[in-house]
């Protein structure tokens, strides 16, 4: 008998036809969002599921669907997914690394610059009908980005991808902190500088969040971080929501602590703290960092490659290419 599989979240309907040579496929094409309920519903007798950041993958769904043997993330990071317990129920489960560096890259730089030049509140400006004067002299006057500070918190491979970006193209000086420094070769070919969190805060113009969500990153920005940044900072979120306090944000930009905020992700998303909609030197995006028509297509690709081989099919059977807790192949 064929595994059956579930994609929780809308895909691209050839990768879905894909799956459907190996596997009998049941697909979300209307992208509901899944309850708990729905999704332990859904689950029940399936072998695999490709699932996205939208659902919750921990213990109790995993005791509630004995069957699962593969969780295939679409996505780099994967703080959905409870992987210790997967790998207590010998649970596969992968990501998609690499594919999308560069162009999550591209939208942190995007978006950290539309935050230093205002560009989302002056659109808005225009958008009312406000433009009725021309000259006047400091009009949506914003943040240098060319030879200004460039701060990262989170130094993996979108981290060093926007170093790079900042460094080469924009005449940066970029400083990051990180869990642990990064071997000499990197920090050169990122040419960046290692620094603590305090100095990190304290002397970046621009601050980007690329690091990973875990319960220790839980608001490493808060009140107390925001109030040691320069009143003429900008702060971008491109990691995830719950990395910042949002309602400490808030109050921030509203008191002028920072000069303003780009954030492509948030507590409790898709809700966006309604505090965050009332100030305006804030840019807001629905968590698109990788949402290139290329990239998206190469993360689902992977994610449906990476599905067929931990069920043992294809070319590369019982080999996926990109797996989080690799021990689980090997027991
Ligand atoms: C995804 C992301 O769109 O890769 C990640 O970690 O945040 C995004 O690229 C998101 O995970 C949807 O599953």
């Amino acid at each position: 008998m064929r595994p059956a599989i579930l994609v929780t979240r809308a895909t691209f309907p050839d990768i879905a036809d894909r799956l459907r040579q190996h596997f009998d496929v049941t697909d979300n094409p209307g992208d509901t969002v899944l309850s708990p309920a729905e999704l332990t519903d859904r689950l029940q007798g399936k072998q695999g599921v490709m699932s996205t950041g939208s659902e919750r993958i921990d213990a109790a769904l995993l005791d509630a669907c004995p069957q699962l043997k593969a969780v295939c993330n679409v996505g780099v990071g994967y703080n959905n997914v409870d992987v210790a317990a997967c790998t207590a129920r010998g649970v596969l489960v992968t990501n998609t690394p690499d594919v999308l560096t560069e162009t999550t890259a591209d939208f942190g730089f995007a978006l950290m610059m539309a935050t230093a030049r205002r560009i989302a509140e002056a659109e808005r400006f225009v958008r009312r009908g406000e433009w009725t004067k021309t000259g006047i002299y400091d009009q949506f006057a914003g943040g240098d980005v060319y030879g200004a500070t460039l701060g990262i918190l989170g130094m993996g491979r979108i981290g060093q991808a926007i170093a790079r970006r900042g460094a080469v193209g924009f005449g940066m000086r970029v400083i990051y902190h990180n869990r642990s420094r990064l071997a000499p070769e990197l920090e050169d070919g990122s040419q960046a500088e290692y620094v603590d969190k305090d100095t990190l805060l304290r002397e970046a113009d621009h601050l980007v969040l690329v690091l990973p969500y875990s319960p220790q990153s839980h608001h490493a920005i808060g009140a107390n971080e925001l109030a040691m940044m320069k009143p003429t900072a900008t702060l971008t979120n491109i990691a995830r929501g719950g990395i910042v306090d949002d309602a400490a944000l808030a109050a921030a930009l509203r008191a002028g602590t920072i000069a303003a905020a780009g954030l492509d992700v948030f507590e409790g998303e898709p809700r966006v703290h309604p505090d965050l909609l009332e100030v305006p030197n804030i840019v807001l995006t629905p968590h698109i960092g990788s949402a290139s028509v290329r990239t998206r297509r190469a993360m689902a690709q992977l994610t449906a490659d990476n599905l067929v081989a931990a069920l043992g099919h294809g070319p590369n059977a019982g080999r996926p290419l990109t797996p989080v807790n690799p021990q689980v192949l090997l027991s």
